[in-house]
């Protein structure tokens, strides 16, 4: 059994988690469920990020202290997470006291090493990103509030890492994907490559980690964010946890933060002798009406909101066969019913019910037996090992939404088999041929439900449990036992009525 650790980003708590926050976190419960299934030992971080000045701003908008705040604002988090299905094996808040611990134990190992330094600096500086930018990131770049400092400060020597960064990226082909990422970095890189200011005075900003060696500044919040990577796992504590977790097998976000994690995060792990995580992958955005989704732009839709009214399985399955990963896709209200009710409602749902119904009404709610099969059953059989190969292809290639198509194909074709095999028909003169078709739908419906499970973990579930099967068992034809009591499921998929 081999390991497997991926992360999310950790969102900041300055307000409700929204559809793109649901989306990095759904994908990377999809992922790990599929992991797991090929049974690998998944690790699965998720949590918040709660310092800095955005959070900082929040607080004080709303007339609380920060730590109430993120208190208040990180059960939102994972109530929409519980909601929404998601089963990771930690979550990580950046005020934990453990975290606070490991970064103060880095930011004093580097202090003392020389890669951290005392400077003054003068440069723009963008609120809105937390960081200083170069004036060329500033003519090319979507940054907003930005204003000119003049500062004494901490600096980590970033640049004395960049032609390892380089050599690495280039010797190393899945360390960023998708490809248009990795030649967007190392473009970045082309550039000159200052050093990274890695403090704020606390005259400006107190919501923070302090820095040990100065009790009058307080840490960057992402050189405190990023390092929850791995004091989540146990860095530097006395027992093999990080050793076996880390490297991180991948660590998923949208393409707003790839310089942080693809520059910052891979050179401070160089400065502490840590090995580099083995995949940092940027997915698109959500759009809507091809913007951004942002608060100032009132266009937020809130996961739970959906979820709420069509559940949550219906918000999973929308997002992950919706966008191809890496690129960006347009939310829309239309979208999503049009979705539902075409592949869950009619596909999958009417499945379900005309299988069930079919076994309850002739074969007293028990599985049938299979008898001899003709050529028509064994071309059938044949089709669906093929989908079901393509789609387990697709899962390990990180290619879900076409998974996701091969599963769903397979559905279709159970219908359409059941069509031209019409056993509601032969029923009568042949009871063992409608039940070897019933059998064969049945088996094929399990196996969709098993490539489906790690989408729609809810409903795969209770259709597989309904026919006493689980979600790990294998997806070989035959697998279903014949005469095992079924519990019937009534409209499993309700129909998004317009
Ligand atoms: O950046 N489409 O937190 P954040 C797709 N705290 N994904 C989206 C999205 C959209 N429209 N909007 C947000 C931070 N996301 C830092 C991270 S990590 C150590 C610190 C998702 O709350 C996507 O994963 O702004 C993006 O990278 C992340 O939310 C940004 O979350």
């Amino acid at each position: 059994m081999s390991k497997f650790y991926i992360t999310t980003p950790l969102y900041y708590v300055n307000d409700e988690p929204h559809i793109g926050h649901a989306y990095t976190t759904i994908l990377a419960d999809v992922i790990s469920r599929i992991k797991k299934i090929q049974k690998h030992d998944v690790y699965f971080l998720t949590g918040t990020d709660e310092h800095g000045q955005k959070v900082q701003e929040a607080a004080e908008k709303r007339g609380v202290s920060p730590k109430n705040h993120v208190d208040e604002y990180v059960k939102r988090f994972k109530n929409t997470w519980k909601t929404l299905n998601i089963n990771y094996d930690y979550f990580i808040r950046t005020t934990d006291q453990n975290h606070k611990n490991k970064v103060k134990g880095i930011l004093s190992n580097l202090y003392k090493s020389g890669d951290i330094y005392f400077d003054e600096y003068e440069g723009l500086y963008s609120v809105s990103e937390e960081r200083f930018i170069t004036e060329k990131e500033k003519e090319e770049g979507d940054f907003r509030q930005v204003k000119k400092i003049k500062e004494k400060n901490y600096f980590f020597k970033m640049s004395k890492y960049k032609s390892k960064l380089i050599d690495h990226i280039k010797s190393n082909e899945s360390f960023i994907l998708p490809q248009s990422r990795r030649n967007e970095i190392l473009g970045f890189l082309n550039n000159e490559l200052n050093d990274l200011c890695i403090s704020r005075p606390k005259t400006r900003l107190s919501w923070g980690i302090e820095l040990p060696f100065d009790k009058d500044y307080v840490t960057y919040v992402w050189f405190d964010a990023l390092i929850n990577y791995i004091s989540a796992i146990g860095y530097n504590e006395d027992n093999d946890r990080f050793n076996y977790y880390w490297p991180a097998d991948y660590h998923l976000m949208a393409k707003d933060i790839l310089t942080t994690h693809c520059v910052y995060w891979p050179t401070m792990l160089m400065s502490c002798n840590i090995p580099l995580p083995k995949t940092i992958f940027a997915h698109g955005w959500w759009l809507m009406d091809d913007t951004k989704m942002s608060k100032s732009l009132g266009n937020v839709i809130k996961p739970l909101d959906l979820a709420d009214k069509y559940g949550s399985d219906a918000l999973r399955y929308y997002l992950m066969r919706n966008m191809v990963l890496g690129q960006d896709a347009s939310f829309t209200l239309d979208s999503f019913e049009k979705r539902y009710n075409a592949d869950l409602a009619n596909d999958f749902g009417n499945l379900v019910n005309r299988i069930f119904i079919l076994i309850s009404k002739n074969f007293d709610d028990k599985i049938p037996n299979k008898d001899i099969f003709d050529s028509f059953d064994y071309n059938f059989i044949k089709k669906v090992e093929k989908l079901r190969d393509k789609a387990k292809e697709d899962y390990t290639n990180l290619k879900i939404h076409d998974g996701i198509e091969n599963s769903i194909s397979i559905i279709r074709l159970i219908n359409k088999f059941l069509e031209e095999k019409a056993p509601w028909k032969t029923i009568k003169e042949n009871k063992a041929k409608a039940g070897t078709t019933i059998y064969l739908s049945a088996e094929a419906l399990r196996i969709g439900s098993v490539l489906l499970y790690p989408i729609i973990p809810e409903k795969s579930s209770l259709i597989l449990e309904s026919m006493e099967c689980l979600p790990q068992d294998n997806t070989d034809f035959g697998n279903l036992k014949e005469k095992t009591s079924i519990k019937i499921i009534k409209n499993i998929f309700p129909r998004i009525e317009e």
